[in-house]
């Protein structure tokens, strides 16, 4: 019998949700919130033994064109990854669609002010693209809609000496970015995320391939153009989120000796390549590998994962993943199932 574990089998096309960095690993089936027990509880839930299970062995396979549903987009930036990496108590001033408006200044010949409206008459553009937090487990895959920012520049005379853009929201936040990082890139200002338009003209947010969430400034009031002596590096994902890996399903089930459990989750490591997805049963004394280095660097690999139970217990599955430089995600991600005789 084929079970997944929470309660959804997810197509490769369908949508897929969103867990900040898997499932802690407390007892069998124990729902209970960490806040709620003491630290000498919470260390002896963590004591469970798990029947250990050497080189898992199971049926892999994976696709790339899996996409976050759009809600849980907004969601997952809009709530985790705003008190992590936002300034805290971050929140969207109330303008209004028709009043919203981007300049786009600095060493240019002169400022030009572009209203919302006429940004969404502007020729779209729609890519597949993923934001992901360079310092939590937030990452989302998405479809996004705006106008390539390079068809913004050319609404200006840039001065030739121009090396450095920095998108700026109200209040100054920014970060500032090599400009033919920005133009090789082809990064966006979107205003839709799947068919869904960022709140009340609100989030014209940048989108940059490979590149982390900071990035990614909200509510873009200023595109600043600067030259720079040097011309600022673009930072990658924080050493503990490279290689980010994570398990979807959520415990519910308990699965009889012989049932296929079927797990799903993803692993990207920002526009470098992951070469494998690792599995272990057995707290990471073995790992059972799988080839991915067919993956393309622009998705994420969305993997499954089928593993037929073979004998009674409580089990705790770890995945990693495997970058193309050798780097392995620091950060395992795990879900606890149970079997039943
Ligand atoms: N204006 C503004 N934009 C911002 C930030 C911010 O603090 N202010 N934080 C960045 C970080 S660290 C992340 S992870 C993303 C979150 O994506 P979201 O805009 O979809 O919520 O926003 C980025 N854009
Ligand atoms: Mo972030």
């Amino acid at each position: 019998m084929r079970h997944s574990i929470g309660t959804k089998v997810l197509g490769c096309t369908m949508g897929a949700s969103i867990a900040l960095g898997g499932i802690s690993a407390f007892g069998p089936g124990v729902a209970i919130a960490a806040e709620d027990l003491s630290p000498v509880q919470v260390m002896r839930r963590n004591a469970v033994d798990y029947v250990k299970v050497a080189n898992v062995a199971g049926s892999f396979s994976f696709c790339q064109d899996t996409l976050t549903p759009t809600d849980e987009v907004f969601n997952l930036f809009g709530t985790a990854a705003t008190s992590m990496c936002a300034k805290p108590g971050y929140a969207f001033d109330a303008v209004t669609h028709e009043s919203y408006y981007v300049n786009i200044g600095g060493n240019v010949e002169k400022v030009r002010t572009i209203g919302l409206e006429e940004i969404e008459r502007m020729k779209a553009e729609t890519e597949k693209m993923r934001c992901t937090c360079s310092m939590s487990p937030a990452l989302a895959m998405a479809s996004v809609t705006g106008v390539k920012v390079s068809d913004m520049l050319s609404l200006v005379d840039v001065d030739p000496q121009v090396n450095t853009i920095t998108f700026k929201d109200k209040d100054g936040y920014g970060l500032p970015m090599p400009l033919t990082y920005v133009t090789d890139k082809e990064a966006m200002l979107v205003y839709q995320i799947g068919d869904q338009k960022l709140s009340d003209g609100e989030r014209l947010q940048v989108w940059i391939p490979d590149t982390v969430a900071k990035y990614f400034t909200r509510a873009v009031t200023d595109i600043e153009l600067s030259v720079s002596d040097e011309v600022p590096e673009v930072q990658g994902p924080d050493a503990d989120y490279r290689a980010k890996v994570s398990v979807l399903n959520t415990v519910s089930d308990t699965f009889k000796v012989g049932d296929m459990v079927t797990f799903e989750g993803y692993a990207d490591d920002c526009g470098k390549q992951i070469k494998a997805v690792e599995f272990s049963l057995d707290s990471g004394q073995t790992w059972s590998a799988f080839d991915t280095s067919e993956a393309t660097t622009q998705d994420w690999v969305h993997w499954h994962f089928d593993y037929v139970t073979e004998e009674p217990g409580s089990f705790k599955l770890d995945v990693r993943a495997v970058a193309e430089d050798g780097v392995v995600s620091p950060l395992a991600s795990s879900v606890v199932f149970n079997v039943e005789e």
